[in-house]
């Protein structure tokens, strides 16, 4: 067959999400799709496109010819205008690789595997037009701060982000790892806003507008808004505009052991996992393998990439007694990945911005790997 297929000895899935889980999470969508990226099974640090975590909140994928497909920018603009694929893929492109998160993820009590947990999550390399490019093209008028992105599906979901961001590294990609995106991750564009939260990268992209402020659409108010978060809510901590959550944090975890998985015999282990910072790069990843008394430096694969995937790796001797491990990263700004009992104060709030707390994971003397919250 011309189309490469794995090994029939190889058989590894997006697991779905179950409606118990759902239910633990604050929104998920009855209509949506939500399937996890297989992390506990995946090498290096990119993730296979048809492995790629999905969280789409209408009926998926929309069917985008890409002949008819138009990007309109629009609002506080000097020249609307609307670009073709063929024009878009005739602009200069540049290619980066960047993980995308969801919000849900996070180490929870009620949590037991790896995927459950941290599976909404994943790192491709996209290639695309440099947003700055085509808002220069534009011109974008004296008084335009936010920018609004919108998808082609039926429920036309946007995103507000800065447009300081908007300028900087945001990418209006029609690739991921070397082929068209793929229609679950927004054929045949999407927007990639990296380290900022997976709502953000605005996938079957079509339309931005540039804006005063941010626009509160119905989206935005219902589905990425906590209550308290609403306008004229608490006051906000880090990584905030008014009342918009940005930048996420430096987080890690340990893929290997880890939950729902079981060490068949004492001995030596490659402890290994992934680690990442929507700030910058990863600088350091330590290891605990006992509760969280000492800390040890592991293994960082290079390249540590700005905003992706770095690959950790450490050493490590079971010798059938029961042990908590822990992993905790530093990013390239010094920030440190705080624990469940550290979290609320890094981010300055009662909310749950980014699930960036150390997932503990505990393994019992007969070699079960559990949650340890
Ligand atoms: N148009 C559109 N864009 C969207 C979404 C959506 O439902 N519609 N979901 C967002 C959410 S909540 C996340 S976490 C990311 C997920 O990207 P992925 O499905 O490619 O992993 O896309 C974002 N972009
Ligand atoms: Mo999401």
């Amino acid at each position: 067959m011309a189309f490469g297929e794995r090994s029939r000895f190889v058989s590894i899935m997006r697991p779905t999400m179950t409606n118990v889980v759902r239910t633990m999470m604050f929104f998920g969508e009855p209509d949506g799709l939500d399937a996890m990226t297989p992390i506990g099974e995946l090498v290096g640090s990119i993730t296979p496109s048809d492995l790629h975590y999905v969280s789409s909140h209408g009926s998926v994928p929309p069917d985008i010819d890409p002949r008819q497909h138009r990007l309109v920018i629009s609002g506080m603009v000097e020249r609307p205008l609307v670009f073709t694929m063929d024009e878009l893929m005739r602009l200069p492109a540049v290619s980066r690789v960047h993980y995308i998160e969801c919000v849900v993820n996070r180490p929870m009590p009620e949590g037991k595997t790896l995927e459950q947990m941290h599976g909404m999550v994943a790192c491709s390399e996209w290639t695309g037009v440099p947003l700055a490019v085509l808002l220069n093209e534009v011109g974008v008028k004296a008084g335009a701060n936010w920018v609004f992105a919108e998808g082609a599906e039926s429920i036309r979901l946007g995103a507000s982000l800065p447009l300081g961001k908007a300028m900087d590294d945001v990418l209006v990609a029609y690739g991921q790892n070397g082929e068209p995106v793929r229609p679950h991750q927004g054929y045949p564009l999407r927007l990639v806003v990296p380290g900022f939260q997976g709502k953000y990268h605005v996938k079957w992209l079509r339309r931005i507008r540039l804006v005063k402020r941010p626009l509160m659409s119905y989206w935005e108010k219902h589905h990425f808004m906590k209550a308290g978060d609403r306008p004229g809510g608490e006051a906000r901590g880090r990584n905030w505009a008014g009342d918009f959550y940005l930048e996420q944090g430096p987080k890690s975890v340990i893929t290997f052991p880890s939950g729902g998985q079981r060490l068949p015999s004492p001995g030596y282990y490659t402890i290994t996992g992934l680690a990442w910072s929507g700030c910058g790069a990863v600088r350091r990843v330590e290891i605990s393998t006992d509760g969280g008394q000492s800390w040890n430096d592991a293994t960082i694969e290079e390249p540590a990439r700005r905003i992706a995937w770095t690959r950790f790796t450490a050493p490590w001797t079971w010798n059938a007694r029961e042990a908590v491990l822990q992993s905790r990263c530093t990013d390239d700004k010094g920030q440190v990945q705080p624990t469940v009992a550290e979290y609320p104060k890094f981010w300055g709030t009662s909310g749950a911005p980014h699930g960036n707390a150390i997932q503990p994971w505990r393994v019992t003397n007969e070699g079960i790997v559990l949650n340890a919250l």
